[in-house]
């Protein structure tokens, strides 16, 4: 069912309408000058289809764009999910990997969806997700208390949120969604009480901080597949605030007591050792956050920041310093 060996898509979407802090659009465009793309090439030897541009969407963002249950920025981000969505889709559905480049995480309800619909089109199967990140996103517009959508990705992908009107969501059908059956968290320590209810109720599969105390980073990731099953597509859903704000202090919502930068690749190393990877995305880095953060937590020591644990299981790119990117794919 794995797109062809050494196909590659890339999306670049650079938007921040998910949350409130700017500088979250700005990571994509950090990467590829980086010289992101010409590494995925010439390194790891894969045949590249990229448009060229990080998306700003600007042509379909409404003129209006009121508070809609709760929402914040309703019509921007399901306008701009939707075009990801079908970005995603074509290049899943020409048997391409995608590596989507955000952004905030609501771009996952566009990047899921898109390898969801593809892959059923395809292939006729379910994909799974691991979605690696300090917070469930799992708030539906009704619990959330911050309003801010990147806070919902994952109830908008399970369907326990819905929406009939087109313009906010109601885009989403049946074929787009994934079953909470066929999702595994891992990184978990900032869970709202909603979510937490959803979770127990949906018998959601979740490895925590605590979780990853008590058993070590292998035995979880042993129990992680596991419950997925070999022989199952997976989507890579890595928020970088999953990984501590020692190593990621770039991004807009840091929770201490996260993950190792080894444990960070660790976890992309297993899930490209099972061969079933078809799509991951890199979502929630925020450069402009980095010299504030900086400052506070690495005090003196080596100055360099993780933009996030990539693609084929290894580290896509640290920043050395506050200009300079060195991608080491
Ligand atoms: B991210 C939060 F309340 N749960 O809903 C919310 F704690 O994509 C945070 O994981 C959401 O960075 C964080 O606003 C979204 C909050
Ligand atoms: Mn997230
Ligand atoms: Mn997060
Ligand atoms: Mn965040």
């Amino acid at each position: 069912f794995l797109p062809s060996r050494n196909e590659l898509g890339v999306v670049a979407v650079g938007f921040s309408g998910g949350q409130t802090k700017s500088g979250v659009d700005a990571a994509p465009m950090a990467l590829i000058e980086a010289g992101l793309i010409q590494q995925l090439e010439t390194d790891l030897d894969f045949k590249v289809t990229f448009d060229g541009q990080v998306h700003s969407y600007t042509e379909i963002m409404p003129a209006e764009d009121p508070d809609y249950r709760n929402m914040k920025k309703p019509k921007s981000v399901s306008a701009v999910t939707r075009a990801v969505s079908q970005q995603v889709y074509e290049h899943a559905s020409a048997g391409r990997f995608v590596l989507t480049l955000g952004g905030d995480h609501s771009i996952a309800i566009g990047t899921i969806s898109g390898t969801a619909k593809a892959t059923r089109e395809r292939i006729g199967r379910d994909i799974a997700v691991i979605w690696v990140d300090a917070h469930a996103d799992l708030n539906t517009p009704e619990t959330s208390e911050s309003g801010n959508i990147h806070g919902m990705p994952v109830a908008f992908l399970t369907g326990l949120a819905k929406e009939d009107r087109e313009d906010c969501f109601g885009w989403i059908k049946d074929d787009h969604r994934i079953s909470t059956r066929k999702l595994v968290y891992i990184g978990l320590r900032d869970i709202d009480r909603g979510e937490k209810k959803l979770l127990k109720e949906h018998g959601i599969r979740a490895f925590s901080m605590h979780d990853i105390d008590r058993y070590g980073i292998g035995k979880v990731m042993d129990m992680a597949l596991g419950w997925i099953g070999s022989d199952t597509p997976i989507h890579l859903s890595f928020d970088v605030d999953a990984i501590d704000p020692m190593w990621a202090p770039s991004t807009g919502t840091p929770v201490r007591g996260g993950l190792t930068l080894r444990e960070g690749d660790f976890i992309a190393e297993c899930v490209a050792e099972t061969g079933s990877l078809i799509a991951l995305d890199l979502v929630e880095v925020n450069p402009s956050l980095e010299e504030a953060a900086l400052d506070t937590s690495l005090d003196g020591r080596e100055r360099v920041v993780v933009l996030g644990s990539g693609w084929a299981g290894y580290t896509v790119a640290r920043r050395l310093d506050s200009k300079k990117y060195q991608v080491v794919v």
